[in-house]
Formats: C-alpha cells, structure tokens, sequence
C-alpha cells in the first residue's frame, strides 16, 4: 500500500542528500521579508483570508517546530538564551511518540495512529484536521514551508539545483492529510518561503500559521548553533515585526520529540509573542503539556470544535496554562510524578501500524477544551 503511493506520488525512497551540509548558516536574503533564489519558487500571489476571528486570549497563533536538538545544549546557546528571556519556557512538554512524523501529524489530527515511521503517507479524505475545526469558525491558516518548491507539493522531498535536500513532507503535517493535501483550495494555503516574505509585507499572515524550516535551518542535518544562528537571522527581528508579531500573536517554538527513545519523551518548548504579559517573560511552567496542548488550546481560544481524538483526552490536553487562567479553563494537574509514558514507540495500535493493524475509526463523541461538539466529516 505505501508503494503504491509511492509510485503514486513519484516519490524518492530514502533519498540521502548528495552534499555535506554546510558548516556555518548563510542568510538566503537580507531578510526574512524579501523572496530569495534560494527558495526555488517565486510567489505568485499574496493569501486571502476571511476577516479576522478574535479568540479570547490571542488572534494569531504561530507554531515553529526544530529538530534533534537537546533544549539543554539549546538554552547554553546565546540565541536561544536571548528568546528565553522574552517568554515562557515550558519545562514539563512531551512529544507523543517516535520518530518525527508521528508527532508532525498527531499535532494537526490529534493522533498519529499507530504511526511509528517517517515514510510516506497519506492519510483518507475522510479523516478530520484542525483545518476544517478552523474553517468552521471562519478563521484562516496556512503553514509556510521552507525550500518546498511549490505550493501543495506533494512529494516525499525535494532537491535544490544546489544538489542538497532542504524540504521533507514529513515534517509537512497537514499534506499528508489527504483532506488539505489532495484538495486544491487548501493545497494552495501549504505555501513557500517566498510566499511567506509576501504575505508578511503585505501584512496578509492568517490566524493559525505552522511553519517548518528546511533541515538545515531546524538542526535536524545540523546543530543548536546552526538553529540558533537562522533563528537570529528570522525569527529575532520578525518578533519585532508588527505584521508577523501582533500585541496578540503567540508563538510556540518547539521541539518535534526527544532524541533519546530510552527517556520519557520530553522536548523543550517556548512560548512568545506579543500576547505573553510582561510579568510572565523571562519566566517557567511546568504544566504538563504534549503535542495534543497546541490542539486543545487554540480550541479553547476560539471555542472550536473537536476532532474526537487525542484532543479531547483530558490526560494529555492540558490547555497552555496563561490562556487556561484567562479563559477559565480547568487543567488537569498532573505532576511530573505521574506523568505517562509517551516513548512507546511502535506499541500503539492503528491504522498506520502494519504490525498492529487496526482499521480507521470514526471520531469519538465528547467535549475538548472548546467546548464545542465533535467534528463529523461529511463523509
Ligand atoms: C530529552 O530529555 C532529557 C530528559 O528530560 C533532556 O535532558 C534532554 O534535553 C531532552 N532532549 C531533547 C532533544 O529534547
Ligand atoms: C532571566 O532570568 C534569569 C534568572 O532566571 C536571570 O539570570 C536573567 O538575567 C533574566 N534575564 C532577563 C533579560 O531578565
Ligand atoms: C508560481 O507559478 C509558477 C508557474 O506556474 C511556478 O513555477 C511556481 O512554482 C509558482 N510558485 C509557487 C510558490 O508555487
Ligand atoms: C476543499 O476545501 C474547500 C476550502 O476549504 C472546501 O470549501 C471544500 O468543501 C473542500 N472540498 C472537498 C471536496 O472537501
Ligand atoms: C521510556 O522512558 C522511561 C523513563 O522515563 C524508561 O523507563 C522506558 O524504558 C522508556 N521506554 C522505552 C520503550 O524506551
Ligand atoms: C489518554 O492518554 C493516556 C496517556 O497517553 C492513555 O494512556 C489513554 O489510553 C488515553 N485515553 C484514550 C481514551 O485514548
Ligand atoms: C472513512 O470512510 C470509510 C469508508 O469509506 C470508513 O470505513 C471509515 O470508518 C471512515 N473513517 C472515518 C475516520 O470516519
Ligand atoms: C454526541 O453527543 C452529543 C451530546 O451528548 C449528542 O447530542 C450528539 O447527538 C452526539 N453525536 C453523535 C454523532 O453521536
Ligand atoms: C469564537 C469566540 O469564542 N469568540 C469570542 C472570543 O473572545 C472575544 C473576547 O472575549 C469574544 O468577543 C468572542 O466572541
């Protein structure tokens, strides 16, 4: 069945990437606002959103995830350092599972169903994505990924003329889904690099953002300092960019898992924005949260729907706690002494686990953080 799709989509097995990656990071332009030649396409258009949604706590929510970088090392780097002062360290967040793509797509679909590999996927149309909770609500998203060529691309990675493989879709949550990646109106919101640049000048970012930097820039081929270093030259002065960081943006700088399979799986997030109150910089929470927290909190944040999954599993859908004491919200208080295991990797049964098959399932009614019904697909 994954061959299938793989000849489906002419995608490259195991494609290893020709070149050495490069020791120290080179800016692609003198800014994070201007296109590059270095991102293959060219934009041909700025977004279009629907009008401006107000959540209760924050109106954009911008997610970055990096890679196989140990937050330790990370928090000794001066870049780093210096984002930390400005937010929330969250020091009690989990990944939920090994290795990367797993997690990539239960942060969008609120499971990874049974997934314990990075190969390629596709995931039926009939399968729900905080997308369509978005869309219900009239509020818009897209995720910006860096060196895909095209928008909607669908295939397994892509190699620059450069010889180098920047772009992976398994770090690209939502195309996996065949729901936004098979459809063309959504298909065009999983959009570049260059496209970004645009959309931020024409100070045309929607509400709900996931951005992927290529595998250079997210640690993953190389190191904290190499994420550090494209960090300083993106996100520092766009934090100080009022058409990417609003009074009432938040931003989650995260980690996809732990490196090490043998620990409980916890990774080092951060959060920041113009939305994080001033007496809360430079400051820690050890609430315990996973991938399924980004879920659950932006429910709560515009009384959303739910999908029915993970997201509505009150063990592992703690609401991020400065939103949860604004809106009232009722977390629920586990400490790190018991904690579950979230490091059992290849053990869940699902749909995506070809050694312990379980077919697809229709959502589970129930209330999550937003206290709206379950999502049902049309179909
Ligand atoms: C993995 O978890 C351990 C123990 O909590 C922590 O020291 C280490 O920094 C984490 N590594 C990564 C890559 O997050
Ligand atoms: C942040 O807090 C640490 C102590 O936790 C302190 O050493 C440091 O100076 C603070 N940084 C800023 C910019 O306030
Ligand atoms: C813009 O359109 C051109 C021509 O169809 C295409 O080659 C290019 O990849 C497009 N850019 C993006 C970012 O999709
Ligand atoms: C494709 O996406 C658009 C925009 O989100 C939506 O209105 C439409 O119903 C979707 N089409 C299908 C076949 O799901
Ligand atoms: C998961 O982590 C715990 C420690 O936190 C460890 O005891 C356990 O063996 C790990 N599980 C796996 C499958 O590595
Ligand atoms: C909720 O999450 C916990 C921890 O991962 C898990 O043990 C439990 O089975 C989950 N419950 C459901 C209904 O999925
Ligand atoms: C999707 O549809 C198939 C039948 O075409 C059904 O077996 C499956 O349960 C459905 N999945 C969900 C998540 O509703
Ligand atoms: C889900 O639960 C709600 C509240 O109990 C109920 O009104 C609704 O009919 C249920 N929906 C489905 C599809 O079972
Ligand atoms: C969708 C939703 O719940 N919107 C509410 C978010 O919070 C603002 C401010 O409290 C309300 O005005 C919205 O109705």
């Amino acid at each position: 069945m994954l061959t299938k799709y793989a000849l489906l989509l002419g995608a490259a097995w195991g494609s290893v990437a020709a070149r050495q990656p490069p020791k120290a990071f080179t800016a692609p332009a003198a800014a994070p606002t201007d296109q590059s030649p270095f991102y293959v396409g060219y934009s041909n258009d700025t977004i279009t959103n629907t009008p401006y949604v107000p959540g209760k706590v924050f109106d954009r929510f911008i997610q970055i995830w990096l890679e196989n970088a140990d937050f330790v090392t990370a928090l000794a780097d001066p870049v780093f350092e210096h984002l930390t002062a400005q937010g929330i360290l969250l020091t009690s967040d989990y990944a939920v599972t090994h290795p990367s793509e797993p997690n990539y797509i239960a942060s969008v679909g609120g499971d990874f169903f049974g997934l314990a590999s990075d190969d390629l996927i596709r995931i039926p149309s009939n399968v729900s994505t905080i997308v369509d909770l978005l869309e219900l609500k009239g509020i818009s998203w897209s995720s910006y990924l860096e060196n895909m060529p095209t928008d909607g691309y669908q295939g397994y990675s892509y190699t620059n003329p450069d010889g180098y493989t920047y772009y992976v879709r398994k770090h690209n949550p939502l195309v996996v889904y065949d729901s936004v990646g098979m459809n063309a109106t959504r298909g065009a919101r999983l959009r570049n690099f260059n496209d970004f640049a645009v959309d931020v000048d024409n100070d045309a970012l929607p509400q709900w953002i996931f951005i992927t930097p290529n595998l250079l820039d997210d640690g993953h081929d190389t190191s904290v300092t190499y994420a550090g270093s494209w960090l300083n030259y993106w996100l520092v002065p766009l934090l100080e960019n009022p058409k990417f960081n609003t009074p009432r943006t938040l931003i989650l700088l995260t980690f996809d898992e732990n490196e090490t399979y043998t620990v409980n799986n916890r990774i080092f997030s951060l959060l920041l924005g113009g939305v994080i109150p001033e007496n809360l910089r430079n400051t820690t929470d050890d609430t315990f949260y996973t991938h399924y927290s980004t879920l659950s909190t932006v429910q709560n944040n515009w009384s959303l729907d739910n999908l029915g999954r993970q997201d509505i599993n009150q063990t592992v859908n703690n609401v991020f706690a400065f939103v949860a004491d604004k809106t009232g919200y009722q977390n629920n208080g586990l400490t790190t002494h018991n904690l579950p295991l979230l490091n059992m990797t290849g053990t869940y049964p699902g749909p995506l686990n070809p050694n312990d098959y379980v077919s697809w399932k229709p959502p589970t009614n129930g209330t999550g953080a937003g206290g709206g019904p379950t999502y049902y697909p049309p179909n």
